[in-house]
């Protein structure tokens, strides 16, 4: 797999963006590729919930606070439960479940949970604004199949702001299918979750959003890269094998993820659940917001550095340091899940949707340069309507020449075809988001069930934020 053209011209709007940072006076304190990996990794807290009369229960605090990223500095950030990021919820399908997020930031949020399937009223986009000093309680049945998926914040045009704060966190889910495979499992030992940023910082330790018309453009790019909200961090293994859940929640960046030594791994998952078949690879390209789990063979006493390769930020995300004795994981079974394709002689409609983007002189801030079907977001406007129970085929087209990113909610969405090719292996998977680089056309088809309402839409938007809170975002409403 080889990086096409399209995403390789952002080197140049990267270093556009790098140097006007510098003029805002972004002066980054650290290099750009920080080799010394100095912090140990921190594992987000695992919150299994608390049972409450058969429903699971899980108590997520917003909250305004200061993370020492660099020694000796402050630096104002968002988190859930914590300074910056929130735990890593873990939930089992087909469990009842309750989340209790209370709002104490100073100012309103939302809280979406990416990838799941569940009622719109519960779905935590830009219609369920908690504002301050409230709480809100979404309760829903999980009817998902093991995976990881996560959530963040979904404000109307403060997206992009909150989730660069620390508005993010990891949802994980558990079925009976995955827990009858021997993989690992052992949360934060062999089984890890790896949430991967970029952000920029002042020589004061602030970490300011702060992108302007060309950001809105382009997207708004780091300089450096955090792992879980860990500045240069390590790992100690202990084990022959890691599972890795890569989380790109960047806000605009593509990773093109591989270790240092070039060295294979399987991926075993892709957004919404494990592959038919570990697929074996030596780079992943994971779009903002996609997800990718993979597992990694250790040797005894060896330091490998996971990294991304794209053009333009070699950021080391994190050097794993494996014991001189290793504990032996079993070998990753070659039957992993049934994936039920679904079949486009079912489907009723196909949809078309352009992912446009005009530049050019005259641009204006968040003035519609970036469209889908020509149109911007209007909170007000339902722009599709589907029919519960039916199967549907939304081609995608990106014809613009810059890469984009689709995501939907409610569905985890198979992709037929990507340019009228089968798609490949590592994406024959069950899916909620997916990169198109300049000029791609991928064709989706998936399956609306269970949840219906006239009144509260879904959302379809670009995941690079920027572009989204440019009004890059439709709703949808199942009937
Ligand atoms: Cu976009």
């Amino acid at each position: 797999m080889t990086l096409p053209t399209p995403l390789s011209t952002r080197r140049n709007f990267l270093k556009t963006t790098a140097a006007t940072a510098l003029l805002a006076g972004g002066f980054p304190l650290m290099s750009l590729a920080q080799e010394q990996a100095v912090n140990a990794l921190k594992i987000p807290a695992l919150d299994t919930g608390r049972l409450e009369n058969g429903t699971r229960v899980y108590d997520l605090t917003m909250q305004k606070s200061t993370t020492e990223f660099y020694k000796g500095y402050q630096t104002p950030t968002f988190g859930l439960n914590g300074s910056y990021l929130g735990p890593t919820l873990r939930m089992k399908d087909g469990e009842p479940v309750r989340i209790n997020v209370t709002n104490t930031l100073g100012e309103p949020s939302t809280l979406h949970w990416h990838g799941m399937h569940l009622p719109a009223k519960m779905d935590g986009g830009p219609h369920q604004i908690i504002r301050d000093g409230e709480t809100w309680s979404p309760e829903f049945g999980v009817r998902q199949k093991a995976a990881t998926l996560w959530y963040h914040a979904h404000l109307m045009g403060k997206t992009a702001e909150h989730v660069w704060h620390g508005l993010a966190g990891q949802v994980w889910i558990d079925d009976a299918e995955s827990e009858a495979l021997a993989l690992p499992r052992s949360y934060g030992v062999d089984d890890i979750p790896l949430v991967l940023q970029d952000r920029n910082f002042t020589r004061s330790g602030d970490m300011p959003y702060t992108a302007g018309r060309r950001d809105m453009m382009m997207g708004l790019f780091g300089n450096t890269p955090l792992t879980n909200g860990t500045l240069a961090a390590y790992f100690d293994a202990t084990t022959d094998k890691l599972r890795l859940r890569l989380h790109n929640a960047s806000n605009a960046s593509f990773y093109y993820l591989g270790f240092d030594n070039d060295q294979p791994f399987l991926q075993i998952a892709s957004d919404g659940g494990l592959l038919e078949t570990p697929v074996e690879m030596n780079r992943l390209l994971l779009g903002p917001a996609e997800r990718g789990e993979i597992v990694v063979d250790l040797k005894a006493g060896q330091k490998i550095t996971l990294r991304n390769f794209s053009n333009g930020q070699p950021f080391a995300f994190l050097e794993i340091r494996a014991a001189d004795t290793l504990t032996a994981s079993p070998a990753v079974p070659q039957k992993l899940a049934q994936i039920a394709w679904l079949d486009p002689k079912d489907a009723v409609k196909t949809r078309r949707f352009d992912m446009e983007t005009r530049m050019g002189p005259g641009m204006m801030f968040g003035g519609g340069m970036h469209t889908i079907n020509g149109k911007s977001m209007d909170i007000n406007r339902i722009d599709e309507t589907v029919q519960r129970d039916t199967t549907e085929i939304w081609e995608i087209r990106n014809v613009a020449n810059m890469p984009h990113v689709w995501h939907m909610h409610d569905v985890q969405f198979q992709i037929l075809n990507r340019n009228g090719k089968p798609p490949a292996a590592n994406e024959r998977a069950r899916k909620d988001t997916v990169t198109l680089r300049g000029g791609e056309v991928v064709r989706l088809i998936m399956r609306f069930e269970d949840y219906a309402d006239p009144d509260s839409p879904f959302m379809y938007h670009c995941h690079i934020l920027e572009h989204e809170d440019a009004g890059m975002m439709g709703q949808f409403v199942v009937v």
